[in-house]
């Protein structure tokens, strides 16, 4: 098949899977012979306000949004065999996206593109098709202004990326580091710090009205404490960040709540009461701590 037949109105380049394989050893899927990667892009506009989370969760779910993009490109396109991957475990999408020459890898830990800077979500269809024609990385952009580290408030991107001090991956998951979540100041999911800070984010807003912000994503204590528990996920199942469950995310407005000097002893007893597992209670006590002055 040629390139061109490929019907997208979204950047992609395409790439061979012995390329990606050759870059990536390891087990595969056996029946893909070619990986396109595309460019969806979201906004680099910063909202106001302290109860928003990441730019890329403003709007739908992008798994969604970037999944069904991908099954219509690949059905315009007459593909037969196709499967969509996004944020799926057995792939390296940036390295996938830069072997395709979308991008090449920033100090941030993300692969720039000319025109998008960092702000774009990486969507791949795997398929069983051979192309006459496939891409190749393009020139390094990266100029190591140190802007990104000088922005993480964690030092997560000194000396390379460390995943563990990352506020994107302390806002998802349980750590028992409390005080690098004093650093959780903005987003109450996700973190655009490096990315904001990035001059290759200086740009028009070119983000997807699919992903542009919708009503979901201004979340208080106080919203979250009207939903039950167990309806967390239904009521979330279109934005990204259903996921991490109820617990986690009322750890993560407590927590902003306290850095910003809201929280009351009243409003902490009402949280431990609600709530028992171990890193939860041992998070709540290192916010009771702060609150009294002891760290
Ligand atoms: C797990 C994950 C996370 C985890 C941990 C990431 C990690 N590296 O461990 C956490 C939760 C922290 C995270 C955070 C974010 N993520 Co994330 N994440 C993923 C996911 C699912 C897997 C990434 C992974 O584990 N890769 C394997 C590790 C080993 O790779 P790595 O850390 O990048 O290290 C390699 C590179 O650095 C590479 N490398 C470095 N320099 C160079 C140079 C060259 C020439 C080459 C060849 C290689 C190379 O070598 C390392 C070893 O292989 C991918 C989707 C996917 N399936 O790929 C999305 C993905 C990487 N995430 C993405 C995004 C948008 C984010 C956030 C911006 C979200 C947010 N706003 O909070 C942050 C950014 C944090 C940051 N600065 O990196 C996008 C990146 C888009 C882009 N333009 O680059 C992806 C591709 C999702 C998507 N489908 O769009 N993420």
């Amino acid at each position: 098949m040629q390139p061109k037949n490929i019907k997208s109105a979204y950047d992609f380049g395409i790439i061979a899977w012995e390329t990606y394989a050759a870059a990536h050893p390891g087990p595969g899927p056996k029946w893909v012979k070619s990986l396109l990667a595309f460019v969806f892009p979201y906004t680099n506009q910063t909202l106001k306000g302290d109860y928003l989370p990441a730019k890329l969760f403003y709007g739908r779910d992008y798994h969604l949004v970037v999944t069904e993009k991908l099954n219509q490109i690949a059905k315009n396109s007459g593909l037969v065999n196709w499967q969509a991957a996004v944020d799926v475990d057995f792939l390296d999408e940036k390295l996938c996206a830069y072997l395709a020459g979308l991008g090449t890898y920033g100090d941030n830990n993300l692969l720039i593109n000319k025109k998008y800077g960092t702000f774009w979500a990486i969507g791949i269809i795997m398929t069983d098709e051979v192309f006459d024609e496939y891409d190749s990385p393009s020139a390094a952009l990266c100029d190591h202004c140190g802007k990104c580290q000088a922005a993480c408030p964690t030092k997560a991107l000194d000396g390379g990326f460390q995943k563990l001090k990352c506020l994107s991956y302390l806002s998802q998951y349980t750590s028992v580091n409390y005080p690098l979540y004093d650093q959780l100041q903005v987003t109450y999911y996700g973190c655009d710090l490096c990315q904001d800070a990035c001059p290759f984010n200086d740009h028009p807003d070119y983000g997807m009205s699919e992903l542009a912000n919708d009503f979901k994503s201004v979340l208080t204590l106080d919203d979250l404490k009207r939903l039950e528990p167990n309806r967390y996920r239904k009521h979330f199942i279109e934005k990204s960040f259903h996921w991490i469950g109820y617990w986690r995310m009322l750890r993560n407005l407590a927590v902003i709540e306290t850095n910003h000097g809201k929280m009351t002893e009243a409003e902490l007893e009402n949280l431990q009461k609600m709530h028992h597992e171990a890193w939860f209670d041992g998070h709540l006590e290192y916010l009771r701590g702060k609150i009294h002055g002891k760290h």
